[in-house]
């Protein structure tokens, strides 16, 4: 079995310069321990370093978007390694334009925080945490640039789970929007919560979508991440519950976002999205 996979070599949208490894680090993984498995097709993406910043991030999610369009066709579902986690910007905008209007996406997003600032309410002006404003078709004109389509996922089908980390005013525009939040303290059974969420967007969406920001995870269990947020799910239960829903048919893509190999411990992190990936596939 081949899965088809989007690295992404960019820190462009958060702070860090070093978040951008964990492709080429989990490929080298990949490579020294074959599991016989599966086999992973790299698509290996990198910023052009033309001009400023911003412009090269625009660009970078051009690319992503196509990619993920690509990789849908060639099999789902696909596995997408940032960077940081403004890279859902172009992989959801990628599968977005390839569904009619009519035909839904649904998206759970693990993650400490809720990611749904614009450029007018982030105190950072960081990219990565303004994905989700973007993809419910909430960003302002400066952030549209940053998000390749004008297809959005719908809020009733947008879930945010295990957030503990947030500022008022992305909390008031999901409030706004009516999105369903399920905040760290909130969590008993991270799998039977997963499953019955993936369950509940299959009625209604043609395509589901699994986005992980790694700082979902405590601290003790993933150091090596840009935003550790104290608190927090248990590596042991995200592997678990990523595995209960493998085999969920509408599951089109899994990404995962945000590893900072300076600060992990011991490669714990590192391993953790090689455990991530191996308890995902083979579908
Ligand atoms: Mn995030």
């Amino acid at each position: 079995m081949i899965i088809q996979s989007i690295g992404i070599s960019s820190c462009l949208g958060g702070p860090e310069r070093h978040c951008g490894y964990a492709a080429e680090m989990l490929r080298n993984e990949y490579t020294r321990s074959k599991n016989g498995l599966f086999e992973i097709q790299w698509h290996m993406l990198h910023p052009d370093n033309k001009g400023s910043n911003d412009d090269q991030l625009i660009r970078l999610n051009q690319t992503i978007s196509q990619h993920s369009a690509q990789c849908l066709k060639q099999g789902p579902p696909f596995l997408v390694v940032g960077g940081d986690h403004s890279c859902a910007l172009g992989t959801w905008s990628g599968i977005l334009n390839t569904l009619d209007k009519s035909k839904k996406l649904g998206l759970i997003w693990l993650d400490a925080h809720l990611d749904a600032h614009t450029f007018s309410t982030s105190p950072s002006g960081n990219i990565h945490g303004m994905p989700i404003a973007a993809l419910l078709g909430c960003a302002d004109k400066k952030l549209a640039k940053f998000y390749p389509t004008n297809h959005t996922v719908d809020a009733e089908n947008l879930k945010l789970i295990g957030i503990r980390s947030y500022e008022e005013k992305e909390y008031q525009l999901l409030k706004q929007q009516h999105v369903n939040i399920t905040f760290a303290d909130q969590i008993s059974n991270l799998t039977q919560l997963l499953s019955s969420t993936v369950s509940q967007l299959s009625h209604s969406c043609e395509l589901i979508g699994i986005s992980i920001d790694l700082d979902v995870v405590a601290p003790e269990d993933a150091p090596g991440v840009e935003t550790p947020v104290d608190g927090g799910i248990r590596a042991k239960e995200l592997i678990q519950a990523i595995s209960a829903v493998r085999n969920k048919q509408k599951i089109c893509a899994l990404e995962i976002s945000e590893f900072n190999p300076e600060t992990d411990v011991n490669n714990k992190t590192l391993y953790l999205i090689k455990s991530l990936v191996d308890a995902f596939y083979p579908a």
